[in-house]
Formats: C-alpha cells, structure tokens, sequence
C-alpha cells in the first residue's frame, strides 16, 4: 500500500501530530540538537519519565509521554554515529531499524500520525542523501498505515527528501 508521507520544514516540538520522534542518544537523557530542543519545549517530567528507561539501544525506541508538548507522545530513537571510514554498511542497517522501531511502536499504540527529524544527520554526520534513502526505504517497506511527517529543520533538508521521494511507492502532501 502506498504511504502517506508529507515532508514540512520547521520544529519538530511545534507540530500536533499524534508521536513526534526524538533523536536521542544512547542515555537517552537529553542533550543537544532536535533532542534539547524536544526536552525544553516538553519540561523536566520528560527527562524524569526518560530516566526510568535504562536507556536505548542504537536502532531501537522507547515511548514516553509529552508533557508541555503540543503532540501526545515522543518516541525516543538511537541513530548510529556515522564514519566513513568503517562500518557503513552496519550504520545504514541501524538508521533503518530506526525508521522500523519506531514505526512498530507507532502501529502498537494506534498512533494515527508521527513526525520523524532527519535522524543521526546533525551531530552524528550521516550523510543527507543515503539518510533519506535509508529513511524513506524503512518508511515504504513498514505496514504503518497512519500519517507519516518528515520533519526538516531547512529547505534544502528537505530537498534531498523531495529529490528521492519519486523512487517510492509513496502518496506526498507538500
Ligand atoms: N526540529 C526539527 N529538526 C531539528 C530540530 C528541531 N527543533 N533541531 C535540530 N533538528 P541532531 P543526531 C535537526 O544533531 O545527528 C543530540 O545531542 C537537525 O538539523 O539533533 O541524530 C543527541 O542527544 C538535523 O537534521 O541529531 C545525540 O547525542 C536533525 O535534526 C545526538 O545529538 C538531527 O540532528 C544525536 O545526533
């Protein structure tokens, strides 16, 4: 079945969809980028519930609630810390079963609409291009039947999504 994927430009935090995704790391105790953004807009009983989960496993997600966030969720995913130089391929294998997990998760709670940021492609510097393959890969192959959000931070995020999205079998609303 096609999916239903629309690809926004702005903050994630901002967005009433029913899950936003978090790009946590490891702890999954907040830090930088998407992921101190989400823990600010959402306040301290985030990082409070965070602390009860043991952490994450990169590839995998943890569920939590909002708080001061306008959605009703966040799902808490570990991508992979790219290299050129080794691992590659086991870093697009963790960046998929990201998109996976969280998609599973989603599917689980009945969650009817989910937002995911360009995971692991700030700090964790993978590369845009194959991140959207990988991304949108994870997306067409998932049974996930809800609405799907690429949440980018620029335009020109975006436009690596826009420039892929024709090689899936996906339904876009710009
Ligand atoms: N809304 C949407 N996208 C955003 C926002 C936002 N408010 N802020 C940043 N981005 P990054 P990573 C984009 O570095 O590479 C954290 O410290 C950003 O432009 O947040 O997975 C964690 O704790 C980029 O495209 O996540 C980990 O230690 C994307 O979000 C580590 O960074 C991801 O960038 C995870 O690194």
């Amino acid at each position: 079945m096609a999916k239903n994927i629309r690809i926004v430009v702005g903050d994630i935090t901002k967005l009433k969809v029913d899950a936003i995704v978090n790009a946590a790391n490891n702890s999954l105790l907040g830090g930088g980028g998407v992921d101190g953004a989400i823990h600010r807009a959402a306040g301290i009983e985030l990082l409070k519930e965070c602390k009860t989960l043991n952490g994450c496993k990169t590839g995998e997600s943890k569920i939590t609630g909002a708080y001061n966030l306008p959605c009703k969720y966040v799902i808490h995913t570990v991508g992979p810390i790219y290299n050129k130089y080794c691992c590659a391929h086991e870093a697009g294998i963790k960046l998929y079963s990201c998109y996976c997990s969280s998609l599973d998760i989603a599917k689980e709670k009945d969650i009817k609409s989910i937002a995911f940021p360009c995971i692991s492609c700030g700090v964790y510097g993978y590369p845009k291009t194959e991140a959207a393959k990988v991304a949108l890969e994870a997306i067409n192959d998932s049974d996930y039947e809800g609405e799907i959000i690429i949440c980018c931070y620029c335009k020109d995020d975006a436009a690596y999504y826009y420039k892929e999205i024709g090689n899936y079998d996906c339904t876009i609303t710009l």
